[in-house]
């Protein structure tokens, strides 16, 4: 007879309360693991809004199937998000052009605010007994090995120690979990920022609550250096981000040159921003930096790990980040479950199964901005999104674009690049036997006189 043994409960630390260490505080609980959570900022749930606009962001099916488990799949998605069925290009003449996302099984991303994502996780994390908070609470230092922390009170700036089985990092792109991991000899690390930085504006509602844009899209206004995109709001808004190398951002100092630029560039959205609004939102903001983050592995022995945002920042033009975060979560549990929560096993197993799938999609999502960026002829990408959908139409089991098995399949990063490599061949392909029939054509028609 065999016995069965039950699952030891950890102590676990995690660190970071943003939407990634909320979720995953949420998993943690489940198994009758009992959680301490530590958050650097207030608690986003007591404190009034910063700015007056929503800012949100594309949830897709690798984020839904983590929520899904946790019991918060249908409150977010199916009340709280908005469907965004295809993309709707903005040429520079004001042309629309509008491709549908999934015209085969008619899967779409939805548009879901930031802030209420991260009020609903943490309520939900905190209903379970086994959960504690404590806000304003900094990791200053850790014993990595030991499950040894040091935290610093912001409100008392006095410092505290606490331990524990299993030290999270879900610190963010600047994590300080993954800074002390840094230290440890053969620890791979790299960090790239890229020349654009990125401004959040918005299209306020038309009337009472109407959307001023076709509703169930994401809108791309694709200038090869300058990018815009805007997500529906809930309250008929846009959140609109801007895209732009900081030079161009010095550049657009005064009034009159932010109206030429925007005039030039984005003549449709310029009523919809509305003049005032936009120069108010622009000239009360800088911009951003965007960085990309790497490393390996995203453990400690069998007392640390890291997950989301502080394990793979990436650049967000593919708007993968927080899914594949939560993705992290649902991986993690998953291994947890098959190692009893045996955390020798699990760690390990974790960095081997989620690291080079975190490098795939870093890399994805960089290439899309190069793309996006560098392409000299924008047509051709637009072409390129079409054929895509065509193919996907004609063949469905055999031609998943990329964008679909990135955002409507859970199939590993690597395995969605490889499906690429293979298509971009066939196209390759497609081409020279296309070329080779229509010289064979016209070879044709010229003999053909000669008799
Ligand atoms: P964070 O959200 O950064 O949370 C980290 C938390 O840790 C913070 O609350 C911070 O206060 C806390 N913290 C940091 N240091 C400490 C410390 N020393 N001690 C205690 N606490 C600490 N992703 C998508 O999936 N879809 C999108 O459409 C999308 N759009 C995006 C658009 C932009 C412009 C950007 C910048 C990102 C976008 N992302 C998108 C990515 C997404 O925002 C991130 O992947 C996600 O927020 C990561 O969550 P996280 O919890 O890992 O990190
Ligand atoms: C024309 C059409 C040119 C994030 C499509 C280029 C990314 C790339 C930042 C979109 C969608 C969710 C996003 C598509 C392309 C979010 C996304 C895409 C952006 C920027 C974004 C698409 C938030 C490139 N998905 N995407 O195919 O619709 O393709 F444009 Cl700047």
């Amino acid at each position: 007879m065999t016995t069965v043994e039950s699952a030891p409960s950890l102590k676990i630390a995690v660190i970071g309360g943003g939407l990634v260490g909320a979720l995953a505080a949420c998993f943690f609980a489940k198994r009758n693991h009992s959680v301490h959570l530590y958050e650097y900022r207030e608690d986003i749930r007591v404190v009034e809004e910063v700015r007056g606009r929503s800012i949100n962001l594309a949830l897709s099916a690798r984020g839904r199937a983590a929520l899904r488990e946790i019991g918060l799949e249908d409150v977010l998605v199916k009340e709280h998000g908005i469907p965004m069925r295809a993309r709707m290009i903005h040429g520079k003449d004001g042309k629309l052009t509008e491709i549908p996302y999934d015209p085969v099984n008619k899967n779409c991303i939805y548009s879901v605010n930031r802030r209420y994502l991260n009020e609903t996780l943490l309520n939900a994390a905190e209903k379970y007994p086994n959960v504690k908070f404590f806000f304003n609470k900094k990791l200053v230092s850790a014993d990595l090995d030991n499950g040894e922390l040091t935290l610093l009170d912001r409100k008392t700036m006095g410092e505290e120690q606490a331990s524990a089985d299993l030290i999270v990092g879900a610190d963010g792109a600047f994590s300080a979990v993954r800074r002390i991991m840094m230290k440890k000899p053969l620890y791979n690390f790299s960090q790239t920022y890229i020349e654009h930085g990125y401004m959040e504006l918005c299209i306020p509602p038309k009337g009472e609550g109407k959307f001023a844009m076709a509703k169930n899209n994401l809108h791309i206004w694709p200038r090869g250096e300058f990018m815009m995109i805007a997500l529906p709001n809930q309250d008929g808004s846009y959140t609109v981000t801007l895209f732009a190398p900081f030079k161009t951002f010095e550049g657009l100092r005064t009034r009159e040159k932010l109206l030429l630029f925007f005039r030039e560039q984005f003549p449709d959205a310029v009523p919809l921003l509305g003049e005032d609004r936009l120069m108010k939102d622009f000239f009360d903001n800088s911009p951003l930096p965007l960085v990309s983050v790497k490393c390996r592995p995203f453990h400690v022995k069998n007392s640390a790990v890291i997950m989301g945002d502080a394990a793979h920042a990436m650049v967000p033009f593919y708007g993968q980040g927080m899914n594949t975060g939560f993705e992290d979560c649902l991986l993690l549990d998953r291994l947890l479950e098959k190692y009893n929560s045996d955390l020798t096993m699990t760690l390990p197993a974790f960095t081997e199964l989620r690291c080079t799938d975190a490098h795939v999609i870093c890399d994805l999502a960089m290439y899309n901005y190069v793309e996006m960026r560098d392409l000299v002829n924008r047509k051709s990408f637009i072409f390129r999104k079409h054929l895509d959908t065509i193919l996907y139409w004609l063949f469905p089991n055999t031609w998943v674009p990329l964008y679909n098995s990135v955002h409507f399949s859970r199939m590993p990063f690597q395995k969605c690049t490889a499906n690429r490599a293979w298509q971009e061949k066939v196209i390759r392909r497609g081409i020279y036997l296309l070329s080779a029939v229509l010289f064979a054509i016209l070879f044709g028609i010229i003999n053909r006189k000669r008799f």
